[in-house]
Order: structure tokens, then C-alpha cells, then sequence
């Protein structure tokens, strides 16, 4: 399971802050400590209040990349902040977050992608907005998928990301995107990768890490590879470890967790 760290989002206060205030040591301990607890790459949103928002990507691109050396998923939704973030990386491995199935972006974002050797997140939102049904989510992957190979781009550098929502508005969606992460397994053979941002299933709701590490458990069983999540949530990362294990993906030891977290810190 590939573990991408979101703390580093200035969605939370203390990083948008560490932002505004330069504060070099604030972002790097939070690096450190997400890969510590896991992480194999970490997710870079400079948040939604940032006036510079390229100015404030590179800013953390270059903190980040001082202090810990593990691919990073520069999180935008504008492609000149991505782009400044593929630069400030100097050649080491980013991972490009997001493009949706809107056509225009497919034929921006492939090419770019391709330019600097990234992985590339695509969404499945298009001209209609985020699709409500199964098969609406599933005819976008297809269309993202066809776009990779028109743009010969390496499937097993594509992620596609059905878009989690929060259970307390969209419940109806949640069997829904268990679903389509099922679905999306036949696209294509091997199957195309998939991720989610985990964290959206419990925005503004009681009980969050609990709906996290339910969901994320829920996920794995219908074939989810990749998350965005918080890995300084100890009972997250010890459900992920023991869904790997009841998926037959690691041979269980008495000390399962353990020997995890060891062959995580060995990289
Ligand atoms: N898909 C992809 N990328 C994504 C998402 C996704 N990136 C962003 C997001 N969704 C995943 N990251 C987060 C990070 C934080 C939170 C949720 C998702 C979060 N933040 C607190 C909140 O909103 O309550 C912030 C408040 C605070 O605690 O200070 O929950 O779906 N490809």
C-alpha cells in the first residue's frame, strides 16, 4: 500500500502559518515525522488562503526535499503552481495532483507529466462535476485511461481517484466509490492504480479516525493501492498493516505489526 502523507496542507492552520511566517523547522519536523510513522511520499498543498500560491509551492518543495528524500504529490489544482513544483524538484520523482477527465487538461497534463517523468492522479470529475453513480465514475476512468495511451504515457504511473466525499453529506456515495474502485480493477490488465484522499469521508463529522480507518480497511478489500492520508494516526496505519495482512499481501508472524513497520523503515 502506497502511504502518501496529507498533513502537509495549509488547510490546517499551523502550516498555513508556517507558510506566511517562513517557518523552515515546523514543515520539516512535519515531513520527518510522517515518514517516520510510514509515509513513502507526502501530498504538498499550499491550501486554498495562499495569495502566492507558486512562490509558497516552491518554498515547500525545497524545505521538504531538505530534510526528507521520498517522492512528493504537489497538490494543485492550478498547473502553473504544479509546474513550478516539477521545477523546484530538480529531477527527483513527483507525483502530479490532479488532473481531471476534462479534455482540454488531459491533453495539458499527460504531456507535462511525460516532460518531467511524474506519475499522474486523474480524477474522475468532468464538464458535469463529480459523477453520482458507479458507471459515471467508471466512464471517466476509461476516458483518463484512453487519454494515457493516446498520450503513450506508462500506465503504472497512473492513479485514478474516484473523489471520497464526506459520509455526512453524500452517504449514498460511499458503497458507491467502494464500487467503482472494484470496477476500475478490469479496466484494464494489470489493473490501473487507484488512490483516494481518505480523510474527505469524515470532514466536519464525530468519530473521524474511526470512519478513516473503517473506510480505508473497506477500500484495500475492493482493490485501493494508494491513499492520501494522515499516517500520524497510529490506529489508521495499524488497520492498513492488518488489512495487508487478512489480503494475503504479507505472511503472517506473531509480530505482524513489527515486522511491518521494520520493512517500512528499510524502505
Ligand atoms: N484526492 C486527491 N487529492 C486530495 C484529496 C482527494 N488532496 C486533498 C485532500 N483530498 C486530501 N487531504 C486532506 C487533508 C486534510 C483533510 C482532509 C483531506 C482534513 N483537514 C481538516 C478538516 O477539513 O477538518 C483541516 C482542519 C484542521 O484540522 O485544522 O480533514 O480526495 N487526489
Amino acid at each position: 500500500m502506497l502511504i502518501i502523507g496529507e498533513r502537509i496542507n495549509g488547510m490546517f492552520k499551523n502550516v498555513r502559518e508556517a507558510i506566511q511566517s517562513k517557518d523552515k523547522g515546523a514543515i520539516q519536523d512535519l515531513a520527518r515525522r510522517q515518514v517516520e510513522a510510514g509515509a513513502s511520499m507526502l501530498d504538498v498543498n499550499v491550501g486554498p488562503a495562499s495569495d502566492q500560491p507558486q512562490e509558497a509551492m516552491v518554498w515547500l518543495v525545497e524545505t521538504i526535499q531538505e530534510a526528507v528524500d521520498v517522492p512528493l504529490s504537489l497538490d494543485s489544482a492550478n498547473l502553473d503552481v504544479v509546474r513550478v513544483g516539477l521545477e523546484a524538484r530538480e529531477g527527483r520523482k513527483s507525483l502530479i495532483n490532479s488532473t481531471t477527465g476534462h479534455q482540454e487538461k488531459l491533453d495539458q497534463y499527460f504531456p507535462l507529466a511525460k516532460e518531467y517523468n511524474a506519475s499522474l492522479i486523474g480524477l474522475t470529475i468532468d464538464e458535469s462535476g463529480v459523477p453520482s453513480t458507479v458507471d459515471g465514475r467508471v466512464e471517466i476512468a476509461m476516458k483518463i485511461l484512453a487519454a494515457a495511451l493516446e498520450h503513450e504515457f506508462p500506465l503504472e504511473e497512473l492513479y485514478i481517484d474516484p473523489i471520497v466525499l464526506p459520509v455526512n453529506v453524500a452517504q449514498d456515495q460511499c458503497p458507491h466509490i467502494l464500487q467503482a474502485l472494484s470496477q476500475f480493477q478490469i479496466l484494464s490488465d494489470p489493473p490501473p492504480h487507484t488512490v483516494v484522499g481518505l480523510s474527505n469521508v469524515s470532514q466536519r463529522c464525530q468519530e473521524r479516525s474511526l470512519i478513516n480507518r473503517t473506510y480505508l480497511v473497506m477500500c484495500m478489500a475492493h482493490g485501493l493501492d494508494a491513499a492520501i492520508v494522515d499516517p500520524l494516526d497510529k490506529n489508521l496505519m495499524d488497520a492498513m498493516i492488518t488489512a495487508e495482512l487478512l489480503l494475503n499481501k504479507n505472511i503472517y508472524c506473531d509480530s505482524f505489526l513489527e515486522a511491518y513497520r521494520k520493512s517500512m523503515a528499510a524502505g
